[in-house]
């Protein structure tokens, strides 16, 4: 069989566009593709949950693939090993209530069995904006703003696209990124002590690990916030290197929206 490149650019164009049509009213859109974002959605998708992770860059993953400071291994706490030996990631004691595991591994691990779950990822994708509707004076998030990121990149002057989403996961780390965008542009409160992003305080490994699943919540009608940006949105500590609640964040989001969302499907 000779190939034919116009077959195959067809191939590439008809999966692709079914993908993204299939992603235009979803159950749960997650934006960022860290480890929080990458647990909640495959713990989502497992559930059967129509899910779609957007992400900026090329890659998944995040900030787990360099460990702490490009040195590849990552440590989790007691709690948070489960999550982990449910992946099928191999972790080693290194002290009591510490384990490490490696840092490439756990990445591509969890990458892998988000997209085998059923998850749609949209890699190259920036959410740069959210969808509101008001009903009975409440306003609610309930879709995306999304555009190519060679787009933002190159400051070209074009026009994003829209999903639809029932509920919204931020998992987009440190910086905040849709509720910064929904506080600028919108008069509404966030669920937070000041109803503004507290921001986020310097290095307290222990008491921001305790706080990431706490602060994991909804956090405005529709949007959720999980990973390094509850923390953020909720004024706690950066933790550095130690992924545990990071990875219990996730877990905790997706029961979150799930519970919303009517259970498993
Ligand atoms: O930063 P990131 O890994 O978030 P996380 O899941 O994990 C934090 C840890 O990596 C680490 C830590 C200790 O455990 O503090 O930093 O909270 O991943 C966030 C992802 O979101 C993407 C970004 O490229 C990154 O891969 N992202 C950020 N803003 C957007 C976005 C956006 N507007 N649209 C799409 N993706």
């Amino acid at each position: 069989m000779s190939l034919d490149e116009r077959i195959i650019s067809e191939a590439i164009l008809t999966r692709y566009f079914e993908k993204f049509k299939s992603s235009l009213d979803l159950d749960a859109a997650i934006v960022g593709g860290g480890p929080s974002g990458l647990v909640a959605a495959w713990k989502l998708a497992r559930q059967g949950f129509n899910v779609a992770l957007f992400e900026r860059k090329l890659s998944l993953g995040g900030g787990m693939w360099g460990g702490g400071m490009t040195f590849n291994a990552i440590v989790v706490q007691e709690e948070a090993r489960p999550v982990l030996d449910e992946l099928g990631v191999p972790t080693q004691i290194f002290r009591d209530g510490y384990y490490t595991a490696d840092a490439v591994t756990s990445t591509v691990t969890l990458a892998a069995q988000a997209c085998q779950a059923g998850v749609k990822v949209f890699n190259c994708f920036t959410v740069e904006d959210v969808v509101l509707r008001e009903e009975g004076g409440v306003k609610r998030l309930t879709g995306l703003v999304v555009n190519s990121t060679p787009v933002e990149m190159s400051g070209l002057h074009v026009d994003p696209l829209v999903i639809h989403c029932t509920c919204a996961i931020e998992a987009t780390g440190h910086d905040v990124e849709v509720l910064k965008t929904l506080m600028r542009k919108n008069d509404v409160r966030l669920s937070t002590p000041s109803g503004k992003i507290e921001g986020e305080q310097s290095m307290w490994a222990h008491v921001a690990e305790e706080n990431t699943p706490k602060n994991t919540r909804e956090v405005f009608p529709g949007l959720w916030v999980a990973g390094m940006a509850a923390n953020a949105t909720f004024g706690s500590y950066r933790m550095g290197p130690v992924f545990g609640g990071m990875l219990l964040s996730g877990v905790e989001v997706a029961r979150q929206v799930a519970e919303r969302l009517g259970g498993g499907k």
